[in-house]
C-alpha cells in the first residue's frame, strides 16, 4: 500500500542486509514508494525471492566484510538512497570468556562492512551533490548492557561514524542519517544464538517488540523530508522497553 510520503521513482536505492528483517522490510517499504532497488546480502536465493515480490528489484550477493567485493559491486554505481543495515550480534559472553571470532565476525560486519559500505557509495553522492546514507545502529550503540559489550561496541562506533560523516561529508548536501532502534522482532535473536530457536523466542516473549516495519517506516519519514531538512538520529524503543535492560514482560 502506498504511505503519505514523497514519490521515490527514479530514485535508486542500495539496501544491504535485505535478505532478512529490517533490511527486508526497508527494500519493500523504498520499492512500494516507487524506488529502484539493489538489495544485497549473502543468502541469494531469499534476494531472488523477494526481488520476485518487488518487480524490478536487483538481488546482489554480497558480504560485505570483503570490502574488494564491496567496491567493486557498488563503487561504479551512483544512488540516491544507502541504507547500511547489514549487521549481526554474536553470543552475549562476557569479554573474559568472549570468542574471538565471535568478535572479528561482528567488528568485520557491524563495523568495518559499514564503512565499505559507505566507502564505495557516498563518493558518487557527493559528486552529484545529493544523496541519502542511512545507517542503522542501535540503543546498544548508545547504552551497554551485560554481555553486550563487542556488539554494543561496534553500535558505538556506528553512532562514531555517523558524527564523522556529518563532518567529513559537510557542504556536500548528502543528508546522513543513523536509525537506532530498540527490541525487534526479526531473526538477530537466532543468528545470535546460533540457531537456538527456544532462546531467540525468550528475547521476544512478554512484550511487543518492535517490528521491521517500523523501523522501516522510520527510515522511510527521514528519506522523503523536503531537501532542506536532514532528520540525523532516530531513537525509536518498544514502547515496553524503557532501556537495553528494563524490559516490561507480561
Ligand atoms: P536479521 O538477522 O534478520 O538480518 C540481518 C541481515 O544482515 C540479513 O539480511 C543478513 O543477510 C545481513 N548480513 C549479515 N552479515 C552480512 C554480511 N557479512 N554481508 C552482507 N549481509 C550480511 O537481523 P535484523 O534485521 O534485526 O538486523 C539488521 C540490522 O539491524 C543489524 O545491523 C542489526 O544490528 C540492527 N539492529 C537490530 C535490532 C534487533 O533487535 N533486531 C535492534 C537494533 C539494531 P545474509 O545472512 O543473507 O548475508
Ligand atoms: C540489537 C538489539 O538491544 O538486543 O541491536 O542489542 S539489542
Amino acid at each position: 500500500m502506498q504511505k503519505p510520503y514523497a514519490d521515490l521513482s527514479g530514485k535508486h536505492a542500495l539496501v544491504t542486509g535485505a535478505s532478512s528483517g529490517i533490511g527486508r522490510a526497508i527494500a519493500t517499504q523504498l520499492h512500494h514508494q516507487g524506488a529502484e532497488l539493489v538489495i544485497a546480502a549473502r543468502r541469494l536465493e531469499r534476494l531472488e525471492e523477494l526481488a520476485s515480490e518487488l518487480s524490478g528489484a536487483r538481488p546482489l550477493a554480497l558480504d560485505v566484510r570483503d570490502p574488494s567485493a564491496v567496491q567493486a559491486a557498488l563503487g561504479q554505481e551512483s544512488f540516491d538512497i544507502v541504507v547500511a543495515n547489514a549487521g549481526l550480534g554474536r553470543g552475549l559472553d562476557s569479554i573474559q570468556e568472549g570468542s574471538i571470532e565471535d568478535w572479528s565476525a561482528m567488528l568485520d560486519t557491524n563495523v568495518k562492512g559499514l564503512l565499505s559500505t559507505i566507502r564505495a557509495t557516498l563518493p558518487a553522492m557527493i559528486a552529484k551533490k545529493s544523496g541519502d546514507l542511512v545507517l542503522i545502529g542501535s540503543v546498544a550503540g548508545r547504552q551497554v548492557y551485560p554481555g553486550g559489550n563487542v556488539y554494543c561496541a561496534s553500535k558505538h562506533a556506528v553512532k562514531a561514524i555517523y558524527e564523522a560523516l556529518r563532518i567529513d561529508a559537510f557542504g556536500n548536501r548528502v543528508r546522513i542519517t543513523t536509525v537506532d532502534p530498540g527490541i525487534v522482532e526479526t531473526e538477530f535473536s537466532l543468528v545470535r544464538f546460533r540457531g537456538d530457536e527456544e532462546r531467540a523466542r525468550g528475547v521476544y516473549e512478554g512484550l511487543q517488540a518492535l517490528q521491521p516495519d517500523d523501523v522501516a517506516d522510520a527510515v522511510l519519514w527521514a528519506v522523503t523530508r523536503p531537501a532542506h531538512v536532514n532528520i540525523g538520529e532516530i531513537v525509536l524503543w518498544p514502547t515496553d522497553q524503557a532501556s537495553t535492560t528494563l524490559v516490561r514482560r507480561q
